[in-house]
């Protein structure tokens, strides 16, 4: 069984560029990983549960977890030497660690990162995520990092995964040659490949959405809901619901199901952030053999305009995406 280091040294998930960026990215990404799942995982025992007193930038109140996972994210990528830039759901302002940009050897990344998804899932003990994505600096030739290298298009991400705090704590990521897991074994902190090749199955069977805003969506997805809900060849199909992006999603992938986030009467981009929640996810979603969509338009076409913006949010096996975007011509 391989481990994710020994994956990444022996080239399994393809990566064209510098492996040597990959493993200290991954060495990163492993640690502060590790460190949440502990922090999660008692968090029931220690006082590290419960809002922080503080809003994030989005005005939403900000849970102590949220901090602490955000701080532990950041403190470890500024020393591994391959990250430039930070972007985080946490922060105002992207972060900028001046030092390694000037660095000619290895690729320099810049990193968008949500790292506690699904806040509201804290308290009460079930599966919640930290979702990653990474870009290339844009300027290579220009030491100083601007807004722009953080603005890029989702397809131009040459990593993206999550992981998720759940039954066991997952690693999955792509680099764009297809979706990889990886469970960390607790006892020794080691992750090791557990779902080589993770695609959406040909049958699917699940819809995700927060039908409490029912009265607030449009009319093509209310006829879409309807439709999940018919008796009719594989029909209908179960309703599944978190309400943390990662955990629905990691549910989806493996059993086939489709995510919604669409817009609402009340919010007309929808809930979901563009760079740190649907841009990894559509990428994930593309390289697991989905589809990734506003309604209308890729996701990954999509040109940020802002750290911050939202947008409305489908992803899932490409049949059921294709059925909701006819719903949506058809009816809106
Ligand atoms: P968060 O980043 O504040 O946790 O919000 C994102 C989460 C997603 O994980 C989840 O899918 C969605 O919000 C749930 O929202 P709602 O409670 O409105 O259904
Ligand atoms: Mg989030």
């Amino acid at each position: 069984m391989y481990t994710l280091g020994e994956f990444i040294i022996e080239n399994k998930d393809g990566y064209s560029h510098s492996k040597e960026s990959l493993l200290r990215f991954f060495s990163s990404i492993k640690l502060a990983a590790k460190a949440v799942h502990k922090e999660v995982n008692k968090a029931g025992l220690t006082k590290n549960i419960g809002s922080s007193g503080k809003k994030n930038i989005q005005g939403e109140n900000q849970q102590k977890l949220d901090f602490f996972s955000h701080k532990t994210f950041i403190d470890s990528f500024k020393s591994r030497e391959v990250v430039c830039g930070i972007a985080s759901e946490e922060s105002r302002d992207f972060i900028i660690i001046d030092k390694k940009i000037n660095n000619p050897i290895e690729d320099q990344y810049i990193v968008l990162i949500d790292p506690l998804d699904g806040s509201s899932n804290i308290d009460v003990n079930v599966s919640i995520g930290t979702i990653f994505s990474v870009y290339k600096m844009k300027y290579t030739n220009k030491c100083k990092l601007t807004i722009n290298d953080f603005l890029q298009k989702g397809n131009q991400q040459i990593i993206a995964g999550y992981i998720i705090y759940g039954t066991s704590t997952m690693l999955v990521y792509t680099t764009g040659n297809g979706v990889h897991g990886f469970t960390l074994d607790p006892s020794i902190g080691t992750f090791y490949l557990s779902h080589p090749n993770i695609s959406f199955p040909e049958k699917e069977k699940i819809y995700s959405i927060n039908d409490g805003n029912y009265v607030k969506f449009s009319n093509g997805i209310k006829k879409f809901i309807r439709y999940c809900q018919e008796e009719y060849e594989n029909r209908p199909y179960t309703a599944r619901y978190i309400g943390s992006l990662v955990g629905d999603f990691h549910r989806n992938i493996i059993h086939g199901g489709i995510y919604m986030y669409p817009k609402t009467s009340l919010f007309p981009n929808g809930k979901l952030r563009l760079l740190y929640e649907c841009n990894p996810i559509a990428f994930l979603t593309e390289q697991a053999g989905g589809k990734a969509s506003n309604g209308y338009k890729r996701i990954l076409d999509i040109q940020p305009a802002s750290l911050h913006q939202r947008t409305p949010f489908i992803c899932g096996p490409n049949k059921m995406v294709n059925k909701l975007e006819e719903f949506i011509k058809k009816y809106e």
